[in-house]
């Protein structure tokens, strides 16, 4: 550890640290009371990793999280409570009881993407994301976290080899705990170190000790300043250790036990205590103060949460499905100029039409198809000139087969 940030920014590490674990040890007991509905998942020992990286962020910048970093949830600003409610599928929850787990975000305030299950599904969104912030000239650094067991996916791959291409801000956190449920990192993977993973897409990358916040979050700077100046995607391996097993049902002891031991005296909490205290940057005095502050919080939104309601059973029908403005209020753009949908001078001429298409509404406007098949196919020789734009024939018959078609969405629907 370095003595170079300022004393709030040490303070800051410690709190969040605390409170990582101080959440997570509630929802623990919780579990154990019954109330916790999904799985919960702990991220003890690696809690420095959360923090330190989640730290190095901006407000404007945007995270996607994974089962093992609420420590950045809690870093990017949402409330305890939230995760308590999350869990326990509260109505007062982000998702008002309709998820059991973290599958939560905040895309207007926080910049939180909800996380995705598939692991390694986050790493295109996350590009997508930083790839949408340099088109709208904001300057914003996308960020998400992956563990050894996922960045063997095909979709890691795919992703950070797009983020390269793109050279898209975007920074990527490979969290080596060693373990992918019950398979150590060396069955399922040939490499010492998995940042070696970075040289097959030509992008820089960093190996941090995990367990050492200050240099997780000094390296996490580095990589997101980096990032935020125009020099792609980085990937950063954060060596440590999955103290728990995979989640709560399981007791990994497979786990050879000199491991554990080795880990647990390398507690990253415990390291960053002694290292403050001799440093002089903390005292008993400050220790206290901290712990109260975090004790009377999780007293209070634990409280909070469990004085919420469970959602109302007719609700269990809503919310499913996207319904469109009550749903989300991002409007996606339908409307493109006709010869931008339309091939000019295509050699196969187009046999059928579908009434709207092309005609410019959006889903908030009239009814312009998103896809073939949403409306009946028009009469077949209504089109031979190549071009369908602008004409709206008259519709084929309901179930009228059509014989000769293009697109195949509409050559299932015309063969039921
Ligand atoms: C694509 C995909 N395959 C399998 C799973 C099931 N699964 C969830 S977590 C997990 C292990 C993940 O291990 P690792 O990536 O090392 O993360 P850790 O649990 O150690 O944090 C697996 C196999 C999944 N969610 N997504
Ligand atoms: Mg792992």
């Amino acid at each position: 550890m370095r003595k170079e940030l300022t004393r709030q920014q040490y303070h800051d590490l410690y709190y969040y640290m605390r409170l990582n674990r101080a959440v997570e040890d509630t929802m623990v007991k919780l579990f154990r009371q019954n109330k916790i509905v999904g799985g919960l998942y702990s991220s003890l020992g690696q809690e420095a990793i959360s923090v330190g990286t989640a730290y190095a962020l901006e407000k404007k910048d945007w995270l996607a999280p994974m089962i093992r970093n609420i420590g950045a949830l809690l870093v990017k600003g949402v409330p305890p409570r939230d995760v308590f409610m999350q869990h326990m599928a509260k109505y007062d929850s982000p998702t008002k009881g309709k998820d059991g787990t973290s599958h939560f975000g905040d895309l207007d305030n926080l910049h939180i993407v909800s996380p995705i299950s598939m692991l390694g599904d986050l790493i295109p969104v996350m590009t997508g994301v930083a790839m949408a912030g340099r088109y709208l000239g904001q300057k914003i650094v996308a960020m998400t976290w992956i563990g050894d067991g996922g960045s063997s996916t095909g979709v890691f791959h795919e992703g950070l080899n797009f983020a390269a291409v793109q050279k898209a801000p975007f920074v990527l956190i490979l969290e080596n705990n060693l373990w992918a449920y019950s398979t150590p990192v060396k069955k399922q993977v040939p490499l010492e170190n998995l940042a070696d993973r970075a040289k097959a897409y030509g992008i820089p990358s960093y190996i941090v000790d995990g367990n050492d916040v200050v240099a997780v979050y000094a390296t996490a700077k580095e990589a997101v300043d980096r990032a935020r100046a125009g020099e792609g995607p980085i990937l950063i391996e954060a060596k440590s250790f999955r103290r728990m097993g995979h989640a709560q049902h399981d007791p990994a002891e497979y786990v050879p036990k000199e491991m554990r031991a080795y880990w647990e005296a390398r507690d990253p909490i415990a390291l960053y205590e002694k290292f403050l205290m001799s440093e002089k940057l903390l005292d008993a005095k400050g220790k206290k103060e901290i712990e109260d502050k975090i004790d009377a919080l999780l007293a209070k939104d634990r409280e909070f949460a469990e004085n919420s309601p469970m959602p109302p059973a007719e609700f269990a029908e809503t919310g499913v499905y996207c319904t469109g403005d009550d749903c989300h209020k991002i409007r996606p753009k339908w409307e493109r100029p006709v010869a931008e949908v339309t091939p000019p001078r295509s050699s196969v001429a187009a046999v059928w039409t579908v009434e709207g298409f092309g005609a410019g509404k959006s889903s908030g406007g009239a009814n312009a198809p998103i896809h073939f098949g949403d409306t009946e196919p028009a009469a077949a020789s209504a089109s031979s000139d190549g071009n369908r734009a602008g004409k709206t024939p008259a519709k084929a018959p309901a179930k009228k087969p059509v014989k000769t078609v293009v697109a195949s969405g509409a050559s299932r629907k015309a063969r039921r």
